[in-house]
């Protein structure tokens, strides 16, 4: 079996210890990082959300893919953040309110930080205000929220919402972003962009400053 597949098999299956060895002997093998998180890890977290969509597992297991899942991150982020890179602006991400999704969230931010961005994740279940609040205190430039329920989703029209009641929409820009999350809602809530994945969200959020 191909050393990614694998990987993907013991992400399907929850066991940490096994996608941390493998994910390390995939490093070391020199396999690319990108590579790695594509073909290793979420394509294993495919097919446990196909798995858990279908009835086939049910909660416990995905926490435990989830739980793998960061084992494996864990491992990559270095490879994937570089040191010493150019300040290109200040993000400040997280997951909305009543969501406990936050491995997309995670990723978008590891990739953030890989390209020169600095990023204040503050994690998930996050209130609306609490986004806006940051942001101004921080001086940061764009705010990035995740959402992988649709019934979450709400909150990020509340975001939007709270800028523009304290003047901030525009100066500070939003972008969203999550399995359920669309351009259309996107435009829908007044945000200023969405992205698909993660890599688009490092060129979406570029774009909006107008930075290479
Ligand atoms: Co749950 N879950 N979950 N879950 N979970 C989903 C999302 C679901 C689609 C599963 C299904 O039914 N097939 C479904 C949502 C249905 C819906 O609303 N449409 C669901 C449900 C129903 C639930 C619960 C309600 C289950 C229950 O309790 N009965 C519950 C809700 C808890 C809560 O949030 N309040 C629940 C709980 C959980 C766990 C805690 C067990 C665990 C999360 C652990 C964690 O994150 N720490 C979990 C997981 C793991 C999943 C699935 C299986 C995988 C999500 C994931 O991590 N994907 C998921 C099924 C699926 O998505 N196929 C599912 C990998 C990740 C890299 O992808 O997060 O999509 P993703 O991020 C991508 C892009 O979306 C994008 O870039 C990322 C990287 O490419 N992106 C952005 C994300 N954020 C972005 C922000 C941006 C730009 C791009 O800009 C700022």
């Amino acid at each position: 079996m191909d050393p990614l597949e694998s990987l993907a098999e013991a992400l399907e299956r929850g066991d940490a210890d096994a996608v941390g060895e493998r994910t390390q002997a995939a490093i070391h093998a020199g396999r690319a990082p990108a590579s790695i998180l594509n073909e290793g890890l979420l394509a294993g977290m495919k097919v446990v959300g196909e798995q858990f969509r279908t009835h086939q597992i049910f909660l416990p297991e995905v926490l435990l893919a989830a739980r793998a899942m960061h084992a494996g991150l864990d491992l990559l982020k270095p490879l994937l953040v570089r040191d010493n890179v150019p300040m290109l602006g200040r993000v400040v991400i997280g997951t909305i309110r009543g969501d406990l999704h936050d491995i997309g969230k995670n990723l978008v931010g590891i990739m953030l930080q890989g390209a020169g961005f600095e990023v204040i994740d503050l994690g998930k279940d996050v209130p609306p205000e609490r986004f806006v609040d940051t942001a101004i205190e921080k001086e940061a430039a764009v705010i990035g929220m995740s959402a992988l329920l649709t019934t979450t989703m709400v909150g990020m029209k509340e975001v939007v919402e709270i800028l523009r009641a304290r003047r901030r929409q525009g100066r500070i820009k939003t972008i969203v972003g999550g399995a359920p999350v669309s351009a259309e809602f996107a435009r829908e809530i007044g945000a200023d962009d969405y992205a698909f994945d993660a890599a688009s969200a490092v060129t979406r959020v570029k774009a909006l400053l107008g930075v290479a």
